[in-house]
Protein backbone atom coordinates (compact mmCIF):
# COMPACT_ATOMS: atom_id res chain seq x y z
CA UNK A 1 0.00 0.00 0.00
CA UNK A 2 0.82 3.64 0.23
CA UNK A 3 2.35 3.33 3.16
CA UNK A 4 5.06 0.68 1.72
CA UNK A 5 8.52 1.25 2.63
CA UNK A 6 11.99 0.66 1.07
CA UNK A 7 15.59 0.44 1.85
CA UNK A 8 17.96 2.89 -0.70
CA UNK A 9 21.33 3.47 -0.13
CA UNK A 10 23.73 5.57 -2.46
CA UNK A 11 26.78 3.61 -2.39
CA UNK A 12 30.45 4.98 -1.81
CA UNK A 13 31.02 5.14 -5.49
CA UNK A 14 27.95 7.63 -6.12
CA UNK A 15 28.85 9.54 -3.18
CA UNK A 16 32.04 10.21 -4.35
CA UNK A 17 30.91 10.85 -8.07
CA UNK A 18 28.26 13.58 -6.65
CA UNK A 19 25.23 11.61 -7.65
CA UNK A 20 23.59 11.74 -4.43
CA UNK A 21 21.34 14.94 -4.94
CA UNK A 22 20.46 13.47 -8.90
CA UNK A 23 19.53 10.07 -7.03
CA UNK A 24 17.26 11.68 -4.13
CA UNK A 25 16.04 14.47 -7.18
CA UNK A 26 14.68 11.12 -8.74
CA UNK A 27 13.11 9.64 -5.95
CA UNK A 28 11.37 12.91 -5.06
CA UNK A 29 10.23 13.44 -8.85
CA UNK A 30 8.62 9.97 -9.05
CA UNK A 31 6.33 11.36 -5.79
CA UNK A 32 7.82 8.97 -3.26
CA UNK A 33 8.36 10.62 0.28
CA UNK A 34 11.58 10.91 1.92
CA UNK A 35 11.59 9.23 5.59
CA UNK A 36 15.14 8.89 6.47
CA UNK A 37 18.45 9.90 5.22
CA UNK A 38 21.63 9.77 6.89
CA UNK A 39 25.34 9.69 5.32
CA UNK A 40 27.50 6.72 7.13
CA UNK A 41 30.37 4.99 7.47
CA UNK A 42 29.64 1.68 7.73
CA UNK A 43 31.46 -1.77 9.42
CA UNK A 44 32.40 -4.99 7.62
CA UNK A 45 30.03 -6.19 10.42
CA UNK A 46 26.96 -4.56 9.64
CA UNK A 47 27.09 -5.26 5.77
CA UNK A 48 27.83 -9.36 6.22
CA UNK A 49 24.70 -8.97 8.00
CA UNK A 50 23.32 -7.01 5.11
CA UNK A 51 24.60 -9.04 2.00
CA UNK A 52 24.26 -12.45 4.50
CA UNK A 53 22.68 -14.26 1.70
CA UNK A 54 25.91 -13.90 -0.78
CA UNK A 55 28.25 -15.08 1.83
CA UNK A 56 28.97 -17.67 -0.18
CA UNK A 57 29.57 -15.56 -3.70
CA UNK A 58 33.16 -15.16 -4.65
CA UNK A 59 32.96 -11.22 -4.85
CA UNK A 60 31.80 -11.31 -1.31
CA UNK A 61 34.60 -10.27 0.39
CA UNK A 62 35.35 -7.84 -2.16
CA UNK A 63 31.90 -6.22 -1.73
CA UNK A 64 32.23 -5.62 2.03
CA UNK A 65 35.36 -3.74 1.18
CA UNK A 66 33.99 -1.69 -1.15
CA UNK A 67 31.16 -0.91 0.76
CA UNK A 68 33.30 -0.23 3.27
CA UNK A 69 35.52 2.19 1.66
CA UNK A 70 34.23 5.41 1.93
CA UNK A 71 30.47 7.20 3.24
CA UNK A 72 27.31 5.53 2.04
CA UNK A 73 23.67 7.93 1.93
CA UNK A 74 21.35 5.81 3.78
CA UNK A 75 18.04 6.58 3.10
CA UNK A 76 14.01 4.97 3.40
CA UNK A 77 11.56 6.04 0.82
CA UNK A 78 7.83 5.49 1.20
CA UNK A 79 4.92 5.07 -1.68
CA UNK A 80 2.68 2.99 -3.63
CA UNK A 81 4.46 0.01 -4.73
CA UNK A 82 8.14 1.63 -3.63
CA UNK A 83 9.91 -1.74 -3.67
CA UNK A 84 9.19 -3.01 -6.85
CA UNK A 85 9.12 0.72 -8.56
CA UNK A 86 12.61 1.60 -7.02
CA UNK A 87 14.24 -1.74 -8.12
CA UNK A 88 12.61 -0.19 -11.85
CA UNK A 89 14.24 2.70 -11.39
CA UNK A 90 17.54 1.45 -10.74
CA UNK A 91 17.74 -0.85 -13.20
CA UNK A 92 19.46 -4.35 -13.23
CA UNK A 93 22.18 -5.59 -11.08
CA UNK A 94 24.85 -5.41 -14.11
CA UNK A 95 24.84 -1.97 -14.83
CA UNK A 96 25.30 -3.38 -18.76
CA UNK A 97 21.49 -4.91 -18.70
CA UNK A 98 20.28 -1.65 -17.10
CA UNK A 99 18.48 0.72 -20.01
CA UNK A 100 18.83 3.95 -20.08
CA UNK A 101 16.92 6.29 -18.05
CA UNK A 102 17.35 3.48 -15.43
CA UNK A 103 20.03 5.13 -12.35
CA UNK A 104 22.53 2.04 -12.97
CA UNK A 105 21.92 2.58 -17.20
CA UNK A 106 22.66 6.17 -17.07
CA UNK A 107 25.67 6.44 -14.66
CA UNK A 108 27.72 3.45 -14.21
CA UNK A 109 29.48 0.37 -16.12
CA UNK A 110 30.25 -2.05 -13.38
CA UNK A 111 28.58 -4.43 -11.25
CA UNK A 112 30.88 -3.89 -8.74
CA UNK A 113 30.65 -0.35 -8.85
CA UNK A 114 27.28 0.25 -9.45
CA UNK A 115 26.47 3.06 -7.32
CA UNK A 116 22.78 2.40 -5.94
CA UNK A 117 21.41 -0.57 -3.35
CA UNK A 118 17.93 -0.95 -3.17
CA UNK A 119 15.59 -3.85 -1.01
CA UNK A 120 14.62 -6.34 -3.46
CA UNK A 121 10.93 -7.32 -1.47
CA UNK A 122 8.60 -5.45 0.80
CA UNK A 123 10.22 -8.43 3.80
CA UNK A 124 14.10 -7.25 2.87
CA UNK A 125 13.23 -3.95 3.33
CA UNK A 126 11.62 -4.42 6.41
CA UNK A 127 14.86 -6.13 7.52
CA UNK A 128 17.31 -3.73 5.86
CA UNK A 129 15.53 -0.71 7.54
CA UNK A 130 15.33 -1.95 11.25
CA UNK A 131 19.53 -2.92 10.41
CA UNK A 132 20.60 0.36 8.69
CA UNK A 133 17.62 2.78 11.02
CA UNK A 134 16.53 3.38 14.71
CA UNK A 135 13.05 4.30 14.91
CA UNK A 136 14.10 7.40 16.25
CA UNK A 137 15.85 8.44 12.98
CA UNK A 138 12.65 7.98 10.74
CA UNK A 139 10.16 11.08 10.27
CA UNK A 140 6.28 10.54 10.15
CA UNK A 141 5.95 14.38 7.73
CA UNK A 142 3.21 16.52 6.63
CA UNK A 143 0.78 14.40 4.07
CA UNK A 144 -0.33 17.55 2.58
CA UNK A 145 1.50 16.55 -1.00
CA UNK A 146 -0.25 13.22 -0.73
CA UNK A 147 -3.66 14.34 -2.43
CA UNK A 148 -1.32 15.90 -5.32
CA UNK A 149 0.17 12.26 -5.64
CA UNK A 150 -2.68 9.72 -4.87
CA UNK A 151 -6.18 10.06 -5.41
P1 LIG B 1 21.26 -5.93 -6.34
O1 LIG B 1 22.21 -4.91 -5.77
O2 LIG B 1 20.79 -5.54 -7.71
O3 LIG B 1 20.13 -6.28 -5.41
P2 LIG B 1 22.43 -8.49 -5.58
O4 LIG B 1 21.65 -8.37 -4.32
O5 LIG B 1 22.33 -9.76 -6.35
O6 LIG B 1 22.10 -7.28 -6.58
O7 LIG B 1 23.98 -8.25 -5.27
C1 LIG B 1 24.37 -7.25 -4.37
C2 LIG B 1 25.56 -6.52 -4.90
O8 LIG B 1 26.64 -7.42 -5.04
C3 LIG B 1 25.38 -5.92 -6.29
O9 LIG B 1 24.73 -4.67 -6.26
C4 LIG B 1 26.78 -5.80 -6.74
C5 LIG B 1 27.44 -7.04 -6.15
N1 LIG B 1 27.45 -8.11 -7.13
C6 LIG B 1 26.39 -8.88 -7.52
N2 LIG B 1 26.76 -9.76 -8.46
C7 LIG B 1 28.07 -9.55 -8.66
C8 LIG B 1 29.04 -10.15 -9.51
N3 LIG B 1 28.74 -11.13 -10.35
N4 LIG B 1 30.31 -9.66 -9.46
C9 LIG B 1 30.65 -8.66 -8.62
N5 LIG B 1 29.77 -8.06 -7.79
C10 LIG B 1 28.51 -8.51 -7.81
MG1 LIG C 1 20.10 -7.28 -3.59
Amino acid sequence: GVNECTFIAVKPDGVQRKLVGEIVRRFERRGFKLVGLKLVRVSEDLLREHYWDLRSKPFFSGLLTYMSSGPIVAMVWQGLDVVKTARKMMGETNPADSLPGTIRGDFCVEVGRNVIHGSDSVESAQKEISLWFGHDELQCWGPSSSRWVYN
